[in-house]
């Protein structure tokens, strides 16, 4: 097969006609079929299959569970998302596997393909969810207690799901059982199309974090209630939202963005009682998205006091700066041919990992540099470059000892 064949093989699954691109969330129905897909695949290749206690999937080449070089990415989606942020790294790692097999190598140490749960946390709110429960960076309790837009907690989810949720919670046997981590992604940015390359390397990834912003006022007629003394929600809402972009954009290389609101009642001749919208910010430091946030917050405070309302604010998750380890990303640069080192704006599993082991990321070129959305696009002829890529650096890592 190739990388296009293996993501044809899934295109079908968790389309959204709605919004167009993909919806695949943690334990949804879209989600369970590629889980499917992840266990027919793996077999096809000879790979045993396990689903740890955080419902991160994993995909064995070889007896041995110690000195693993692990591949893959998550299969998890942003509402409407595209077609490669997750899967491509997936799919590659599984086709990298299949060409290694095919030339009649096997690894003198272990390789693992994996697909890590609910990376984009769009269901449950936390970003990679099953890697930072696995490092313990997530405590087990709060995330069981979030619960998704219907009101479903992820405690339902797992057990509607027949995963036992005692098994949630840090897995240090398997972190050890870990000797690098070499996640492939398709580039979120045109840096590579600018350059005109096809692949690059990973140096760092911004610090970043998202906050639950709530506005209180006061629910009312739209028609009987006149304008003056109103306390309403949306108002202010629409003032901390521009205060959000005005606050970013005085900062370089800063990100601030809502990109989600939720209006209750929500009706058209309604004064709303609340509004839901929540903040993501980021930035060259884990400090300055610190700043960013309380100048954002000094700012969002005054306009919902000048409408009357009240605010909430929850941190629903903050990850720090990454930089990715030097000497492994050189070597997989250097295998490679000397790939360019460019840095992201997006979070990634091997963002959580690298604070625990080696990781190193290949980005793989976007034509259109768009991402999160149904526009995210990779040649396929790019693809099976990454493929091939991976399969090198697999060649080169599994060979010999890396630390
Ligand atoms: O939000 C992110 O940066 C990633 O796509 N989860
Ligand atoms: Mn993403
Ligand atoms: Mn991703």
């Amino acid at each position: 097969m190739s990388v296009s064949e293996r993501l044809a093989a899934i295109a079908a699954i968790g389309r959204d006609d709605a919004r167009g691109g993909y919806s695949r969330h943690l334990l949804e129905p879209a989600d369970l079929r590629l889980r499917e897909w992840f266990r027919s695949t793996a077999q096809d290749l000879g790979l045993s299959v396990e689903v740890d206690g955080n419902g991160n999937l994993w995909a064995w080449w070889g007896e041995d569970r110690t000195g693993a070089v692990a591949t893959g990415s998550h299969l998890d989606s942003v509402p409407g998302g595209g077609a490669y942020d997750g899967p491509l790294g997936v799919v590659s790692a599984f086709e990298a596997v299949a060409i290694l097999r095919a030339e009649g190598w096997s690894p003198a140490r272990p390789v693992v393909v994996c697909a890590f749960a609910e990376e984009e946390g769009s269901r449950f709110g936390m970003p990679c969810l099953g890697s930072r429960l696995m490092v313990g960076e997530i405590e087990p309790a709060e995330a069981l207690r979030r619960a998704d837009r219907d009101g479903t907690t992820l405690e339902q989810a797992w057990r509607e799901a027949g995963l036992a949720v005692s098994s949630l919670g840090p897995d240090a046997g398997r972190l050890a059982a870990l000797d690098v981590f070499v996640e492939l992604h398709v580039e979120q940015g045109r840096d590579l199309e600018d350059r005109g390359l096809p692949l690059a390397v990973s140096s760092s990834i911004l610090a970043h974090g998202r906050w639950r912003l709530s506005v209180h006022g006061e629910g009312n007629h739209a028609g009987s209630t006149p304008m003056a003394g109103r306390r309403d929600p949306v108002v202010a809402a629409a003032a901390a939202i521009l205060a959000v972009r005005q606050v970013a954009l005085e900062r370089p290389a800063a990100r601030g963005t809502v990109g989600r609101v939720s209006v209750t009642p929500n009706g058209t001749n309604v004064i709303a009682s609340r509004v839901d919208a929540w903040l993501d910010i980021r930035g060259g430091s884990d400090a300055q998205v610190r700043e960013q946030l309380d100048v954002t917050l000094e700012l969002i405070r005054a306009r919902v006091a000048d409408e009357g309302c009240r605010l909430e604010v929850e941190e629903e998750s903050f990850s720090s700066l990454v930089a990715f380890d030097e000497p492994l990303t050189r070597r997989v640069a250097s295998t490679l041919g000397d790939l360019p080192a460019i840095p992201t704006g997006a979070g990634h599993d091997a963002g959580v990992l690298s604070a625990y082991l080696p990781c190193a990321m290949i980005f793989v070129r976007n034509p259109t540099g768009v991402s999160h959305a149904p526009e995210e696009a990779a040649r396929d002829e790019d693809c099976e470059a990454g493929a091939r890529a991976l399969a090198a650096v697999l060649r080169e890592l599994a060979g010999t000892p890396v630390r």
